[in-house]
């Protein structure tokens, strides 16, 4: 049985497509739930959102003490902010891809040094909401060279 791919999603990502379409667009979480899904096939997923940092933070232990096979993650506002993720991304030994629907580079000062990807395995930013899929592909490909 393959090891589940843990997608955490972080602070207001539950209002997506209730606002700022401009920036996110029109995708909700299901919606986003739903490519992954599609994308993972067979693969189990553990998808989950959380407003909260302690949160976020249980849930990347969870994935190392289960020895998840990835963790495909979307900070939000903690991408910037959160040692204590990059702290519990850090023991993490599988691989990470940090995900964000806008590019991040492409907007204001405060949104661009990013903690997270200096232990990610890759960075994706900028392909909006279906861009979950591409992640999906990329950890999905990631395992799969680590398993051969
Ligand atoms: O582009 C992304 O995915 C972000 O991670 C989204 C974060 C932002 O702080 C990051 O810099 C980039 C903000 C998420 C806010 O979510 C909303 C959802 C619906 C409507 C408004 C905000």
């Amino acid at each position: 049985m393959s090891k589940p791919i843990y997608i955490l999603n972080g602070p207001n990502l539950n209002r997506l497509g209730k606002r700022e379409p401009e920036i996110y667009g029109k995708a909700t979480l299901a919606d986003v739930e739903r490519f992954c899904r599609e994308e993972a096939g067979p693969h189990p997923i553990e998808f989950r959102q959380s407003n909260s940092e302690a949160q976020i933070i249980d849930w990347i232990h969870e994935a190392i003490d289960t020895q998840a096979g990835g963790i495909i993650i979307n900070p939000a506002a903690f991408t910037f902010v959160s040692i204590a993720i990059l702290d519990a991304l850090k023991m993490f030994p599988g691989p990470i891809v940090e995900f964000h629907i806008s590019n991040i580079h492409k907007r204001e000062p405060i949104y661009h040094n990013s903690l997270v990807s200096k232990v990610a395995t890759g960075v994706m930013a900028g392909f909006g909401a279906e861009g979950y899929q591409l992640a999906m592909r990329a950890m999905l490909s990631l395992i799969e060279k680590k398993s051969r």
